[in-house]
């Protein structure tokens, strides 16, 4: 065994964690995560007060923060650009990817999504983002190949299908916005989730958990309202 994610039933930020690790054929092992949550979660060297955790099998050691899990990950088994440059904004994009799961939760379900709220996130929020990942698209990327940097697959690559994979899965409402601003990540989506392994992994793991996203009040409350 290579390694155990410490995480819950749901796609969300685990698949982040999961991604590099299937698409480097490693060995692990997802264990629920109140089996370290939220007992165990401070006394753990290097402790964190949230899933997902993961814990490296070879140096027994804990990490958490889905970002420093992902950079992680990465520099380990060669999933992270060369150029220091490039390093950099695959960590941006890891970090962007992370933010937009605030703004989907809205900041651990402090609030429910109204009508209203939703309306501006599909219409504004999102667009945005969207763009932007497109304008980062734009050097590596385009329609039929590509990756973000230096032509080969990275975490930046594998944040982004996390992200947007698992959100058109979920939520097939929203695939329109990605085509409309952001197509040549769009397919870039697509041709990492065909990835020999990544598309066994979830295939798997839809069939489990069908279209279960952040689960909880915060995606019922968004559920309510996105076709609305
Ligand atoms: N910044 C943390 C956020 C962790 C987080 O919000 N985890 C969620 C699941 S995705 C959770 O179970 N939170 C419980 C809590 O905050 O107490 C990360 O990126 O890993």
């Amino acid at each position: 065994m290579d390694y155990k994610l410490y995480y819950w039933d749901i796609p969300f930020r685990g698949n982040f964690a999961l991604l590099p690790m299937v698409e480097k054929g490693l060995k692990f092992e997802i264990i629920d995560a109140s089996e370290i949550y939220p007992e165990s979660g401070l006394s753990i060297v290097c402790p964190g007060i949230a899933p997902p955790y993961l814990y490296d099998c070879q140096t027994e050691n804990y990490l958490n923060q889905m970002p420093a899990i992902m950079m992680y990950l990465g520099s380990k088994h060669k999933l992270l650009p060369k150029e220091s440059k490039s390093k950099w904004e695959a960590l941006k994009i890891i970090l962007d990817c992370n933010d937009i799961l605030y703004e989907i939760t809205r900041y651990h379900g402090s609030k429910m999504w109204s009508k209203e709220d939703c309306e501006k996130f599909k219409t504004e929020r999102f667009p945005l983002w969207l763009k932007q990942f497109e304008k980062l698209g734009s050097v590596g990327l385009d329609r039929t190949s590509g990756c973000f940097f230096e032509g080969k697959i990275s975490v930046a690559d594998l944040a982004v299908t996390a992200l947007l994979g698992a959100i058109k899965w979920s939520f097939p409402e929203l695939a329109t916005y990605m085509k409309e601003h952001a197509p040549n990540v769009l397919r870039l989506v697509d041709r990492v989730e065909k990835r020999d392994r990544i598309k066994q992994f979830l295939k798997a793991q839809r069939k489990e958990l069908g279209k279960a996203y952040c689960s909880g009040e915060i995606e019922d409350s968004l559920r309510t309202v996105i076709g609305a």
